[in-house]
């Protein structure tokens, strides 16, 4: 009788646990049913350059559509690369949408395309990132959604086996989730991500390249590129701002291997938002970001001239890593000035 009694109440505490259970998944689906009525579709636009701060202050439900391609393009002068990529751009289309947003991404591999690809994106809470449920054969196309619960800057990258050599290739990209506050306004907002290449041939050869798989495994890269190539936003296709601008950069690091030391000669980080964190820590030089993680930082233009993005690890500069801020403006000899017949040496 005593036992009969025992097994009872353990019966009835499985069955009060069951309907609990059963109680939460209903309302937990009764909540995800419930989707934003408002539609957007994500506007699109190729790096260096960052869609317009998100104004509206209510959830939306925010359609992305992006297409894994294979182009042939420019790595270095006189030197193309086979590359593999979201949107036909290296790094892909920097995605921005609101905390409490839902994101119905599709994901369409091109029908021109050789291999499988996919997307996994950390700004999402769910198994895989994305990856799962979004693996496509060349043509075919995928759609999934998530909420975007945590405010932040998240790198996206494919996730298709090799998974380092579809990154490598050039598969990552940055997804920013403003807070609902939205972040500080700014005159000038720049996206920057650093990733290495590996090729049979090496750094002196020209001509079309291949990937190594050997250089790969072994992190002995050939190549630190900003955006895809030597050059990118150097010389005519520099980051331009006017003396007096609040300047954001958001930075990311595809990797796949390396971990970037991202410094400005010559500025420093007002705020730095590292590791992508909600928090800033101000007067900063160098930012560490790794492979698969993001930072932002804020920071005045207060002298003209120019300044150069790199990786502190200074022997990538060798290896391609550089880009330019140029700042147009009057001289601010207050702060910044030759004394007597001191002849500046140029620009870094
Ligand atoms: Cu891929």
């Amino acid at each position: 009788m005593v036992r009969y009694s025992k097994s009872a109440a353990i019966l009835s505490l499985a069955l009060i646990l069951a309907i609990a259970t059963a109680c939460t998944t209903s309302q937990a689906q009764g909540e995800d049913a419930k989707l934003p009525t408002r539609v957007e579709v994500a506007a699109i636009v190729a790096p260096p350059q960052v869609p317009p701060a998100i104004t509206r202050k209510e959830p939306a439900l925010v359609k992305v559509e992006m297409e894994t391609t294979e182009v042939t393009k420019r790595l270095a002068d006189g030197v193309e690369y086979g590359f593999w990529t979201f949107n036909s751009t290296v790094p892909g289309p920097f995605l921005r949408v609101r905390e409490g947003d839902t994101v119905e991404l599709t994901l369409k591999d091109s029908p021109q395309a050789r291999t499988a690809h996919s997307i996994d994106l950390h700004a999402v809470t769910g198994p895989g990132g994305g990856a799962v449920l979004t693996q496509v054969s060349p043509g075919q196309a995928k759609t999934f959604r998530f909420r975007a619960l945590n405010p932040g800057l998240y790198v996206y990258h494919c996730a298709t086996s090799l998974i380092p050599q579809h990154i490598s290739n050039g598969m990552y990209g940055l997804i920013l989730v403003q807070p609902k506050a939205g972040l500080p306004k700014v005159d000038k907002e720049f996206y920057v991500m650093q990733g290495e290449l590996y090729t049979e041939d090496g750094r002196n050869s020209k001509g079309l390249q291949t990937f190594s798989l050997q250089k790969m495994v072994d992190e002995n890269a050939d190549y630190v590129v900003f955006n895809g190539e030597v050059g990118s936003i150097t010389g005519d296709k520099a980051l331009q701002a006017s003396l007096g601008d609040r300047v954001r950069i958001f930075f990311g690091v595809g990797g796949p291997n390396l971990t970037s030391s991202f410094h400005v000669i010559g500025e420093i980080f007002d705020e730095a938002h590292q590791e992508g964190a909600s928090e800033a820590t101000r007067n900063i030089q160098t930012t560490l970001v790794p492979p698969g993680g993001a930072a932002w930082v804020d920071f005045t233009v207060n002298v003209p001239g120019t300044y150069t993005l790199v990786d502190h690890s200074l022997g990538r500069l060798l290896k391609g890593a550089a880009g330019q801020l140029v700042v147009s403006g009057a001289d601010q000899p207050h702060i910044f000035s030759p004394v007597g017949d001191n002849v500046p040496a140029g620009d870094h």
